[in-house]
């Protein structure tokens, strides 16, 4: 398998949820079933923070929303943990400023798909020439979902990486909603990624749908 285009990349972006067992009430594969049911493009593991599963149960429960996604053709990727991905075989792996270098972890994982979270225009263009295929920004608005985010920047870094002409994709993050996700999508991203509008919703599939009519009403 060679790289993922940026033109592929980008259509596996529109709604892209990211969730671990603790973002949900319900067991995190029904929320992942409904999510598909409603139309996610893409969902990433994260299994993080307070209560977050370990060892074995992380990897069978890793293992198990794989299945869904793999059943139902939307990519898995898996958060930070690089040998996660590769014993599972996933799709690609996301990272942070914090963790590997990116160069590193685009050497490990070959052709998977890579996701760096960038939060400057600098920042970005080093993702670049480390070989991620798409880039996450946020904090876009507040969110409650990360501890430790960054200053909300709204969608300054997305503007002034797109005025330079830059079109690697990108995803937005941090508390994105329904009634926001156009001003993400209008300040120059492909899709938005979202936790806890997805996760926390009292019915799920109905609301990725209006997630993603949001979106491309916006494009
Ligand atoms: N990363 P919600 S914000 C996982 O700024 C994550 O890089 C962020 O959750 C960043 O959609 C965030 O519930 C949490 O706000 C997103």
């Amino acid at each position: 398998m060679s790289r993922i285009t940026a033109k592929k990349m980008r259509e596996l972006l529109p709604v892209y949820f990211i969730a671990g067992s603790n973002n949900c009430k319900e067991n995190l594969e029904t929320v992942v079933e409904q999510a598909i049911q409603g139309g996610i493009t893409l969902f990433q593991f994260r299994e993080k923070g307070n209560d977050a599963l370990h060892g074995e149960q992380r990897y069978a429960l890793a293992q198990r929303v794989q299945r869904i996604c793999q059943e139902n053709g939307v990519p898995f990727i898996v958060n930070d943990d690089i040998e996660l991905a590769l014993s599972l075989d996933a799709d690609g792996v996301h990272i942070g400023q914090e963790d590997e270098a990116a160069s590193l972890v685009r050497e490990r994982i070959g052709n998977r798909i890579l996701g760096v979270s960038v939060h400057s225009v600098e920042e970005a263009k080093q993702a670049i020439r480390d070989g991620a295929d798409y880039l996450g920004i946020g904090p876009i608005f507040p969110t409650n979902s990360k501890a430790d985010a960054k200053r909300v920047q709204g969608t300054v870094v997305i503007e002034e990486i797109r005025k330079q002409h830059i079109a690697i994709p990108i995803v937005g993050i941090g508390g994105i909603h329904v009634e926001n996700a156009n001003q993400v999508i209008r300040g120059g991203a492909d899709g938005i990624s979202v936790i806890s509008a997805i996760s926390e919703a009292p019915a799920v599939a109905a609301r990725v749908r209006e997630l993603r009519r949001a979106v491309s009403h916006a494009q």
